[in-house]
């Protein structure tokens, strides 16, 4: 299988990491949509990353998608639990939150790439407040735990690095650690993982 993409997308980031935490053989290929040559948009009607092409040329496309379909090639680990309910959906949850985060720093990084006065300030702040809320409320449900949910590593670990590493990206002036010791503690932990190390020498 395939997986197209790029090294600052926070999204495929998340499924890279997947990929990578499962041991699942795959390539990943730097491919950046707005490219000329772009296989994306052949891949994927929606024109955008991550998508992972199985080798039958099925395209597997939005990251939540993809996380899931790859979780269930093995069980080693299983990332998205398969018979707590309650623990599948705060899983489930986490991704969103993390996600939800992505959508806001992705909309307020396309306003500050406009000329200044083209700049629409209302929807910058209002994301800006969004991704506040939603970092503390993300470091209250973390409280000092090891992972987001239960014990184990879960894609809700992963899809909240991937989310911190695009907001250190994009939004270091943000300084989340400051606010969030316990999450930066937290992300310290896994920054050390091997799949993190990886996905970051990609950068
Ligand atoms: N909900 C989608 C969001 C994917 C997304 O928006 N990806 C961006 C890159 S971060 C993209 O491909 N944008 C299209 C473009 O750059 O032309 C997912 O989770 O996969």
């Amino acid at each position: 299988m395939i997986l197209l993409g790029t090294n600052t997308s926070p999204y495929v980031r998340k499924v890279r990491l997947v990929l990578l935490e499962k041991n699942i053989p795959h390539s990943y290929l730097v491919d950046a949509p707005r490219e000329p040559g772009s296989r994306v948009a052949r891949a994927n009607p929606l024109g955008r990353i991550p998508a992972l092409i199985l080798d039958d040329e099925t395209c597997v496309f939005d990251s939540p998608v993809i996380a899931e379909y790859v979780d269930t090639l093995n069980d080693t680990p299983i990332l998205i639990p398969r018979n707590d309910m309650l623990a599948r959906m705060r899983v489930k949850r986490w991704e969103a939150l993390a996600d939800g985060i992505m959508d806001s720093a992705v909309v307020v990084r396309g306003e500050t790439l406009r000329a200044p006065d083209k700049q629409d300030a209302d929807t910058i702040a209002r994301h800006n407040q969004a991704i506040g809320r939603a970092l503390a409320h993300a470091s209250q449900q973390l409280g000092e735990r090891e992972c987001c949910e239960g014990n184990a590593l879960t894609l809700a670990d992963l899809a909240m690095a991937s989310m911190l590493v695009y907001l250190d990206l994009r939004q270091a002036e943000r300084n989340w650690r400051a606010q969030h010791p316990n999450l930066a503690a937290w992300f310290t932990r896994i920054a050390d993982r091997p799949s993190m190390r990886t996905s970051l020498a990609e950068q």
